[in-house]
């Protein structure tokens, strides 16, 4: 499964074999996938690996003593290992694995928020998030009598930096932001956001939904303080996602769900926690997922994962020349540093019919606002049509999406 090392050589053929999906015809057409940032899809290596789990190892696991769920629990423990592994943690422990991404925010925003923030704190938030990022904070601000203070961007869809700088003071408890904009691309320089918030410190919550899938990442070298990301936008299954604490935060911080399996002792004087990771990990979790994403990391390390971030790369680049040469459409998003993720605009034609047209060509976008409505009140547009690349997309896609633009332009005409 080794795959080539640069562009001119990355085998994409071969890398698409890998994912039965990408094979079909939707509306007698090639289905050309390019809603990516909604949900990627799932390599064989998963699709066996989760099978294998369901056919012959289901169990319940870190409770019984039965070969089945110990076998169960060491598959599900060596899925941390490799979530560890993958974004370089310190240990195993700090890696919570939550449902997504939107679990993962919300367990920091309650568990940091009720016992770090108070009346008066403010906490940062970008302009750019994705409402999952946005709203937990506000419920807590609210509930903590605290403030959500926005860091604003430019017109190319970058954050003000220096705006940033001077927002930060010793009122801040928290600074809250995206790696990748699901909406514009944007990839933001947060490990030098991280070095000033540190400066005041502040701890730094990473919103990584849509940079895992797409380029290396180090949670050590990040110096992050939280990075949460989604097991189904990295090649994974639904229902997996991962919450990296540093560890330090994390055994101060009280439980977010309380239940089976987070417990010292229980009595009814009172209750003691287990440490982490079971300390966030009440309940019965999403085995079969987390065993799934331990495969989907196992498929990222097999292939040349430089190499496909290049790829993928030339592939927003070619498809942001050939939309930008086509009359009438506008790209929402510019920013110099970005990642597989091409939102656009066409004059006089509302996005969810530019998806409809698409999806009749067989090319699955996204048309809507996702979940980023400060960014589209930002730009002024009720909505965007996004495609959003994969590693496996190629450049003949790419065309079939802009030919198949220029004919939403000449049906409307
Ligand atoms: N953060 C970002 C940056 C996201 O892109 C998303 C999902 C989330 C958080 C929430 O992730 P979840 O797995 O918990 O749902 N983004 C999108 C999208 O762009 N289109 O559909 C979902």
């Amino acid at each position: 499964m080794k795959a080539a090392k640069t562009m001119s050589n990355w085998d994409v053929e071969k890398i698409r074999k890998d994912f039965p999906v990408l094979s079909q015809t939707v509306n007698d057409k090639p289905l050309v996938y390019l809603d990516n940032g909604a949900s990627s899809q799932v390599s064989q290596l998963v699709i066996d690996r989760t099978s294998k789990y369901l056919a012959e190892e289901h169990s319940n696991i870190h409770r019984g003593v039965h070969y089945l769920s110990q076998h169960a629990t060491t598959a599900y423990e060596a899925a941390r290992e490799k979530v560890k592994r993958f974004i370089n943690a310190r240990e195993a422990k700090e890696c919570i694995f939550v449902r997504g991404t939107t679990e993962g925010i919300n367990l920091v925003a309650y568990s940091y928020g009720r016992k770090f923030i108070s009346e008066g704190d403010e906490i940062l938030v970008s302009q750019m998030e994705h409402h999952s990022n946005i709203i937990p904070w506000q419920m807590v601000a609210e509930e903590r009598r605290a403030k959500v203070v926005k860091i604003p961007m430019n017109e190319r869809g970058e954050l003000i930096i220096d705006e940033y700088e001077n927002l930060l003071s010793e009122r801040t408890k928290m600074v809250a932001v995206t790696h990748v904009s699901n909406s514009l691309g944007t990839i933001n320089p947060v490990k030098e956001m991280i070095t000033t918030a540190h400066k005041f410190g502040v701890p730094v919550l990473v919103d990584a939904a849509q940079s895992v899938p797409h380029f290396p990442v180090d949670v050590q070298d990040l110096d992050a303080d939280f990075f949460v990301f989604s097991g189904h936008k990295m090649f994974g299954p639904t229902g997996s996602g991962v919450m990296y604490g540093k560890r330090e935060w994390l055994d101060q911080m009280p439980p977010y769900q309380t239940g089976g399996g987070m417990i010292r002792t229980v009595s009814f004087e009172g209750t003691t926690f287990a440490p982490i990771p079971d300390k966030f990990e009440a309940g019965t979790p999403a085995i079969a997922a987390g065993i799934g994403l331990g495969a989907a990391i196992d498929y990222i390390n097999a292939i040349d994962f430089d190499a496909a971030a290049t790829y993928e790369h030339e592939l927003l680049e070619y498809a942001t020349e050939r939309l930008d040469d086509i009359p009438g459409v506008n790209i929402i998003g510019t920013a110099a540093n970005k990642a597989s993720v091409l939102s656009f605009t066409i004059d006089g034609i509302h996005p969810h019919d530019i998806g409809t047209i698409l999806d009749q060509q067989g090319i699955a976008i996204r048309a809507g606002h996702h979940c980023a409505q400060p960014v589209m009140q930002f730009f002024d547009v009720p909505a965007t049509a996004r495609a959003s690349f994969a590693f496996y997309n190629t450049k003949e896609e790419v065309d079939k999406l802009a030919d198949a633009v220029q004919k939403v332009i000449e049906v409307f005409a």
